[in-house]
């Protein structure tokens, strides 16, 4: 029986570019469409998450955000400036401890508009360079090839993933990735959260709502045009790359029932589904399940296959699974399904559970019962992709940030890993969520930090753009450097 963490346990934390990088505009580098999320003052964090995370833009939104390029706050612009700042930041990667770095690597650095005849050198350089800063160290590098931000101009030319031709496009620049930096990149994921087309549409697969479609069939087509591009890369890394790793990942939303009714008990069945499974039973199955039939009924999808497609998919298997855990959630009961079904779902809150101050609830035992369910279900290696908390953090006057709240999460939620591993759980890697305090995915905020390092920028951008350890910081080290034993 294993006792928990092997020495070759990958200690490490994630960022993604479009919330870190900055650098826009620079290098070469197109727009993308992480970089028209803006923020409208009038807006509240909530608002903020629903118009641009949650749900598709209008054309009408998208239009203005281009417009208004000049004059409006775009917080994913400058993120935390990490394009200029990341041989400081590397070294303060080195100092925790960390064997793997996640981060992603920005779509429009190499192609500025996704259909360029030749990729941009300035951005292949700057991710080599980069990488070597990683390597320098011994750090493995774990790579997301798309983790949200398409170039613009795919959705403008083409209509993005509603386009097949997108597929050809990511495909492409998957090819010039592993031709161009195979030798530094230990993991490769090819789509960040498959799921997030489900539940947070611009996001996940960049959609642009107009009012006559059937959402559902957009997405659904968007999501298996994507599940076609995943299948493809990783055939393709399989040939290019033999040594390296490809991988599948979710947002992983472990779902409890409503009640012990035998009705709330099959709800929540099907909401791990609907939310989870449909995604990497295909990733490491290769097939649709047939379960998704009832789900395609009920909202009127009718997915387009092409020639072939089925073929593709079976030849597409992922080496290993990862996800984000943040949180589990209870079912809607049976009545309200329709509205939910595949989406996020914090209609129901768990009175056993603590809440984060942005209503996240915590649950480190579901961690545990995550790792347990996916690795039975399919016996392959997992990565955990994003961990961590996300809440308000105060500098002090001597430079000091207190996060006890941020030590408690990443404790407990450790500690069940290392039970889910003595329970016979592959867990190869953690790579925890916002190592490096980071502008926010959906309220795009930095009130929202989840760094052991704190990065003094407010929502505005302004600040000294300093970084300091947080007291987490010398927390995370001790527990990389003793393995997981001390925490
Ligand atoms: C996931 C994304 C990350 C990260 C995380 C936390 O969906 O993969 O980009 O941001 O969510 O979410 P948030 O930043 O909204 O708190």
């Amino acid at each position: 029986m294993k006792n928990g963490f092997d020495d070759n346990f990958l200690w490490g934390g994630a960022i993604a570019c479009s919330q870190a990088d900055g650098g826009f505009l620079e290098g070469g580098k197109g727009i993308s469409t992480q970089d028209l999320r803006y923020l409208d003052p009038a807006w509240n964090h909530e608002q903020v998450e629903e118009k641009h995370h949650n749900s598709p833009f209008s054309k009408a939104e998208f239009d203005q955000a281009l417009k208004d390029m000049d004059t409006t706050y775009y917080p994913n612009r400058r993120g935390i400036d990490f394009y200029h700042h990341y041989k400081e930041d590397i070294a303060l990667f080195h100092e925790l401890g960390m064997k793997i770095f996640r981060t992603s690597i920005c779509w429009s650095r190499i192609y500025p508009n996704g259909d360029d005849e030749m990729p941009n050198k300035e951005g292949i350089t700057y991710y080599k360079d980069m990488f070597q800063e990683c390597k320098k160290y011994g750090m493995k590098i774990f790579a997301t090839i798309l983790h949200y931000d398409i170039p613009v101009n795919l959705v403008l030319k083409y209509g993005g993933w509603k386009n097949r031709k997108t597929i050809d496009f990511y495909v492409r620049y998957a090819k010039t990735l592993f031709e161009e930096l195979g030798d530094l990149v230990d993991y490769w994921l090819p789509f960040n959260e498959f799921n997030a087309g489900r539940f947070a549409p611009w996001d996940g697969v960049c959609l642009i709502q107009d009012e006559e479609e059937n959402m559902n069939q957009s997405i659904f087509q968007c999501l298996h045009h994507q599940f076609i591009a995943n299948a493809k890369t990783v055939a393709l890394c399989h040939e290019m790359l033999p040594g390296s790793k490809i991988g599948g990942m979710i947002a992983r939303f472990e779902t409890y029932p409503a009640t012990c009714r035998p009705e709330d008990a099959l709800q929540a069945m099907q909401d791990q589904q609907y939310s989870n499974w449909f995604y990497t039973d295909i990733m490491a199955r290769g097939v649709y399940p047939a379960y998704m039939d009832r789900y395609f009924d009920m909202f009127d999808i009718d997915i387009q296959f092409e020639d072939g497609d089925d073929e593709i998919l079976k030849a597409g298997i992922v080496d290993f699974l990862s996800f984000s855990y943040y949180f589990s959630q209870v079912s809607t009961n049976s009545q309200t399904w329709e509205k939910t079904a595949g989406n996020l779902i914090m209609a129901n809150k768990n009175p056993y559970l603590e809440t984060s101050e942005w209503g996240w609830q915590k649950d480190p035992i579901g961690l545990r019962i995550s790792l347990n369910q996916m690795y039975d279900r399919y016996g392959l290696p997992i990565i955990i992709a994003e961990n961590g908390l996300g809440t308000g953090d105060v500098l002090e006057k001597d430079g000091k940030i207190h996060d006890p709240y941020r030590i408690d999460y990443l404790k407990t939620h450790i500690e069940q890993m290392k039970e889910a591993i003595i329970d016979g759980v592959e867990v190869i890697g953690y790579t925890m969520w916002g190592i490096i305090d980071i502008v926010s995915c959906g309220p795009l905020t930095m009130d929202k930090r989840y760094g052991v390092i704190y990065v003094d920028l407010d929502n505005g951008g302004k600040g000294s753009g300093k970084r300091y350890k947080k007291d987490s910081f010398y927390w995370y080290q001790k527990c990389i450097a003793t393995n997981g034993k001390e925490l």
